[in-house]
């Protein structure tokens, strides 16, 4: 095989700043906070570290509303404690991708401030219209986080376009300018020792055209913007102009993507992306967008996985991310098989094919907050869908059952590093709030347990690092019904077989091999899976498998 790029061979851990470790007391993590925890990030065996915002930003999305690109925030620290963590996670052979978020600014960046003056240079920078000839927005275009995508600006008496928050206007991608912007901020961090991007939102840059959109419950308009031609040309432009000069990857969040079209955006002769995040593997058991939830099944889950493995030659696999629930809470059962409904779910990610993301506390088997109302949460995004559900007369009980599972903020409480007062991640006020489990679900703890999630991550990490075959090798579903999902990993003479029990009857599943990984204490295995039980089987070509 010819040698394989380093970002295959890696296991990535996102790291959302504000909530992982704060040093200084104010109750928000920093920079300083994530130096001091690195030497844990190396024992876990991860390579790559991937930063949510830590620009400058007036936070109305937690930093995903950057004022200034070239800058860090001072609640995260200073420029010379982002340039430190880069020196030190080298030292520690962990490179750090950065996220890009260049769909949208904050309205405080200096650019949308000049973009307000209709003869400013600025102007073009943004997508800036008249009202219609009787009075209202431009379009009947509704937004990511509900509403219209237009806002009045009284300055200059017209409106401007926010695919999410007001405060996140869209930068106008048929500007050749703003292009050159882009490429400039690519440039700041590569030269400052970025390993690549994580690129927010990246297949929604180019709006071919601002005609009405087609009627639909959410995101009115979407067809106008998703994966447009001009989009995938700015794509090709950054790699070509830049990205291509540097040892650098790049994995894009591209919404509502199906296969075709993920492939357009990342199979490398297209020379655009290098991977992509896509949702439809987190969506099994939800209805519309991500609120209304339907029943778990298995095998609606290996489909999509299946569908994903099969379709793109690489993939970027995650279970969680800031915008998620917690997976043991999700396709888990966060109560008696906590433990070992976390493992099955490493095990699962640790053997699909494709880069591995670890969201911080994922590793601990963190679960769900456990808040009981909604004035306890800080997310827009929540707040602005149970205003939704308020207008369509939703009662509040059932609004708030469907928010406390879905709601971002799940992810977002403070990472629970031991049980000391705030789990020690705070001498202050954390600025959302902490898991009352932190006291037995915490880092510290796990460390010194053996048998811990933690520790199975570790040995995850370490498994697949050691085996082609759970790297490279071909992916095939085997078998699967509404608890259980069977698949193969095959390369040259070896094959594992994946066994995954989701639920918590005893089940069976007939395949023999030798037992290379499980979430019991099991040394062989007779065709019968325990409740919640992940069992990675290994055969070589001179056995015989019996189904
Ligand atoms: O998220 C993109 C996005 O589409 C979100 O609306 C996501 O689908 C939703 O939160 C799931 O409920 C990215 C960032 O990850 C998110 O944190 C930002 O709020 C958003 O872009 C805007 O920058
Ligand atoms: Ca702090």
């Amino acid at each position: 095989m010819q040698p394989q790029p380093w970002w295959k061979e890696r296991v990535v851990y996102q790291i959302y700043p504000r909530s992982f470790q704060d040093s200084n007391g104010d109750g928000i993590g920093d920079i300083p906070g994530i130096i001091s925890r690195l030497d844990k990030l190396q024992a876990l065996g991860i390579g790559i570290l991937w930063l949510s915002p830590v620009y400058r930003s007036p936070d109305a999305d937690n930093g995903y509303d950057i004022s200034d690109y070239r800058d860090i925030d001072p609640r995260y620290g200073a420029m010379a404690d982002m340039e430190r963590l880069f020196v030190e996670a080298k030292k520690r052979d962990i490179r750090i991708i950065m996220d890009l978020v260049i769909n949208h600014t904050s309205d405080e960046h200096e650019w949308f401030q000049q973009s307000r003056d209709k003869n400013s240079p600025y102007r073009d920078y943004y997508i800036w219209r008249p009202g219609k000839p009787g009075g209202g927005p431009p379009n009947n275009w509704t937004g990511f986080f509900m509403g219209s995508v237009w806002t009045l600006d009284e300055r200059s008496g017209e409106y401007y376009l926010h695919l999410f928050d007001q405060k996140q206007p869209d930068l106008n991608y048929h500007n050749l300018k703003v292009i050159e912007e882009a490429e400039g901020i690519l440039r700041f961090w590569l030269d400052k020792g970025a390993a690549g991007f994580r690129c927010d939102v990246i297949n929604v840059l180019y709006k071919t055209s601002l005609a009405d959109g087609k009627r639909s419950v959410a995101v009115r308009g979407i067809e106008h913007y998703k994966s447009q031609e001009g989009n995938h040309a700015i794509l090709r432009r950054l790699r070509q102009n830049v990205l291509d000069r540097y040892d650098c990857f790049t994995v894009g969040e591209t919404v509502m993507v199906d296969v075709p079209e993920a492939r357009l955006l990342c199979e490398p002769e297209r020379r655009e992306l290098d991977m992509v995040f896509y949702f439809e593997h987190l969506e099994v058991d939800r209805r519309v967008a991500r609120y209304v939830p339907k029943k778990f099944k298995a095998k609606n889950l290996l489909r999509v996985l299946a569908k994903w493995q099969k379709g793109l030659s690489w993939n970027a696999l995650y279970l969680e991310n800031h915008d998620q629930p917690r997976i043991v809470s999700h396709y888990g059962d966060d109560g008696a098989y906590r433990e070992m409904s976390a493992k099955l779910l490493a095990t699962m990610e640790f053997t699909l094919r494709g880069t591995p993301f670890v969201y911080q506390g994922q590793e601990l088997g963190m679960t769900n907050f456990d808040f009981t109302e909604l004035s306890q949460l800080n997310d827009v995004e929540s707040r602005n869908i149970d205003a939704l559900m308020k207008r369509l007369h939703i009662p509040a009980r059932l609004r708030w059952k469907w928010i406390a599972k879905a709601s971002r903020d799940n992810a977002r409480t403070s990472m629970q590093w031991s049980d000391a007062p705030e789990a020690g991640f705070t001498t202050g006020k954390p600025w959302l709030g902490l898991n009352g489990n932190y006291k037995s679900i915490n880092y510290q703890a796990e460390e010194a347990d053996e048998h811990s999630v933690l520790h199975y991550y570790r040995r995850m990490i370490a498994l697949r690092a050691g085996s082609e075959t759970l790297k490279y090798g071909a992916f095939s579903p085997l078998k699967t019904n509404r608890r259980v999902m069977v698949y193969e990993r095959t390369w040259k003479d070896e094959r594992y077989v994946v066994l995954l029990n989701f639920s918590a009857r005893m089940t069976k599943a007939a395949y023999t091999g030798e037992v290379v990984v499980a979430n019991t204490e099991r040394t062989a295995y007779g065709g019968r899976l325990e409740p919640w039980e992940a069992v990675v089987l290994r055969q070589t070509k001179a056995e015989e498998t019996k189904e």
